[in-house]
């Protein structure tokens, strides 16, 4: 549930001193009161998004089902946190975005949705195909619409593959910053800077860093980043916000999930 005083785009794209996490729940991965679960502990531990998406052929339904527990969850907590003086109601008011495989991912229970073009696609389908499809339902449900530009950097991983991307090669500094100007003249709010889910590396530091160069641009950095150090370093580059999901989904229970989310979020805060 977003904040009722400011748009999530005004959110997600307000300065902040440190840098802020996203929790990534891919609905195919659980069960929705298992992924309202996690997305709570998330919160608590100082996580300031939920994406809801991922996965490639996850139904409508599925993806629905999972955005209303999570909001179920939180408006519970808020409305908790809002009885009771010692607690700030705030806290709850957690922006839960869909972070769509294409245009079959869509759930009205979202606060938004990173509206993305895969900028760095060889197919039409990922460019605009899917987003074209997608839009009438986004305007039917009242779905806030992030401008994002999304960039798969090696290795890429799955969604390279079936994005067919052209991957962003680690020593691609000046390409990347041609994308990020590019993603800012076509009036992307948000750029996203890809490693693939689960992959064994993440995003070269130094890609970041080419990127933050281009001003008014909202940087979201993911794919493989399951240390605090490994966060340290994207943070360090210039990152506005840290997604992780694999941890997530791994953690054994929600004591772990604790332990690993709030490892990263007390580094990114100090
Ligand atoms: C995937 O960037 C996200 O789109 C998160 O990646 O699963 O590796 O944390 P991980």
């Amino acid at each position: 549930m977003r904040r009722a005083d400011a748009t999530t785009l005004e959110y997600v794209t307000s300065g902040s001193e440190s840098t802020r996490h996203i929790t990534l729940i891919d609905p195919a991965k659980q069960d929705p009161n298992t992924a309202a679960n996690r997305a709570m502990v998330a919160v608590e531990c100082g996580s300031s998004m939920v994406f809801v998406g991922g996965s490639t052929d996850t139904p409508d339904e599925v993806v629905h089902a999972t955005c209303q527990a999570i909001q179920e969850a939180f408006e519970l907590r808020a409305f908790a946190s809002s009885q009771d003086p010692e607690s700030d109601e705030s806290e709850w008011q957690i922006p839960v975005v869909l972070f769509p495989g294409g245009a079959h991912a869509l759930s009205p229970a979202a606060d938004a949705i990173t509206f993305m073009m895969l900028m760095n696609s060889n197919i039409r389908r990922f460019l605009v195909g899917e987003q074209v499809r997608g839009a009438p339902y986004i305007e039917k449900f009242g779905i806030e619409a992030l401008p994002t530009g999304y960039l798969v950097c090696a290795p890429g991983g799955r969604v390279g593959e079936v994005g067919e991307a052209e991957l962003i090669q680690p020593s691609d500094v000046d390409l990347v910053r041609s994308y990020a100007l590019t993603a800012r003249m076509f009036g992307f709010r948000l750029l996203y800077l890809e490693a693939g889910s689960g992959a064994d590396a993440q995003v070269n530091p130094q890609l970041i860093e080419s990127a933050r160069t281009v001003d008014n641009l909202t940087l979201v950095v993911g794919g493989g980043i399951r240390t605090p150090e490994q966060a340290l370093l994207a943070a360090q580059a210039g990152a506005d916000w840290i997604v992780t999901g694999t941890l997530t989904e791994d953690a054994a229970d929600l004591q772990e999930l604790r332990q690993r989310i709030g490892g990263i979020i007390s580094v990114l805060n100090n």
